[in-house]
């Protein structure tokens, strides 16, 4: 809305008198406003941060005894960075969360632009998804691609709850803007197909098969970056696998990661943050932020990272690798 300003801009007699007259026509002085929009090196407005895969898991438990997935789309759990009034990004352009469906139930299908992927942590025989027709097992240690515009649906016929992690793109679409969302119009879509592979299903045998194949690095860690990206362009998919007792560092990086435990335990220092992780765990580690992670049982790291969207834009960079 314009609304007829009240200062006159030929009549303004000086440049304190100018701001104003300034600021109702929405415009500032680049020399006179309130915030620098350059500065030298990145700020990291988002916090390293960890969430535990106990605490999540007894949350849901208890959400399940009150919210079924009649009400609840999906019944996730968001984990949020506490950055300003936040209440949704895990970092910059990532969001994880963690998802869990009751025996029986049904996640019903929907199709959104933001990409998505799911890391299995606890599920019995019965637990699946279906994606755009294509019936895919979720087994423990799995990792499965919902893409851009898939229709996706969740099922658990099996006995016991099922617990996984999603990780997807939906704060890039929120900075970009091109979000659309449809729910399927007939609720649940037909399966079409229950194939022995996809490229959609990364399995964690397969992974460490892999991983085992390959030399390690002066560290001791392996990395295996997954075949994901004509898929799912923004994110950059791997395992790293830590023997035990060995440390990885992760270098700073523009690249914003989410990093989930596959298996292990150990401690990790985050920036400013140190912490103990364990089987399930998230963590976040934002652009520009040093990571060290110390294995105390043997682990199998995976790491979800913009860096295809930074590197795509000119703006990737990364530091030597610090030996500390
Ligand atoms: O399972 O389709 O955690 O669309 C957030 C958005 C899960 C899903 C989330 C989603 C889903
Ligand atoms: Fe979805």
């Amino acid at each position: 809305m314009n609304e007829k300003p009240r200062h006159d801009l030929a009549t303004t007699g000086n440049l304190e008198a100018l701001y104003p007259a300034l600021a109702e026509r929405c415009l500032t002085a680049g020399w006179h406003k309130a915030r620098p929009s350059l500065w030298p090196t990145p700020r990291g407005a988002f916090h390293p941060r960890h969430w535990r895969y106990s605490e999540a898991r007894l949350a849901m438990d208890l959400a399940g005894e009150w919210i079924g997935t009649e009400l609840a789309e999906r019944r996730n759990l968001l984990t949020f960075n506490p950055v300003g009034d936040n209440d949704y990004a895990t970092a910059r352009t990532l969001v994880s969360a963690y998802q869990m469906i009751k025996p029986g139930e049904h996640a019903r299908a929907h199709r959104h632009t933001p990409n998505a992927l799911r890391v299995v942590l606890d599920a019995g025989p019965g637990l699946y998804t279906v994606v755009d027709g294509v019936r895919l097992p979720m087994c423990p240690g799995d990792v499965l691609l919902t893409p851009n515009w898939t229709w996706h649906s969740h099922y658990n016929d099996g006995p016991d709850c099922a617990y996984w992690i999603d990780m997807l793109d939906v704060p890039l679409v929120h900075l970009l803007e091109p979000m659309f969302f449809e729910p399927h119009p007939d609720e649940y879509q037909a399966t079409t197909s229950t194939p022995d592979e996809s490229p959609y299903r990364f399995t964690q045998a397969a992974a460490e098969a892999s991983l085992a194949q390959m030399a390690p690095g002066a560290d001791g860690c392996r990395k295996l970056v997954l075949d994901s990206q004509t898929h799912m362009p923004t994110m950059a998919l791997s395992f790293t696998s830590v023997p035990e007792h060995a440390t990885l560092h992760l270098p700073r990086s523009t690249a914003n990661r989410i990093l989930a435990v596959s298996g292990g335990r150990g401690r990790a220092q985050v920036g400013d943050l140190s912490f103990e992780w364990a089987r399930g765990d998230l963590f976040v580690v934002p652009s520009w932020t040093a990571c060290r992670i110390e294995a105390e049982a043997a682990t199998l790291l995976f790491q979800a990272s913009d860096e295809p969207v930074l590197r795509a834009l000119g703006f990737h960079r990364e530091e030597s690798p610090v030996r500390a």
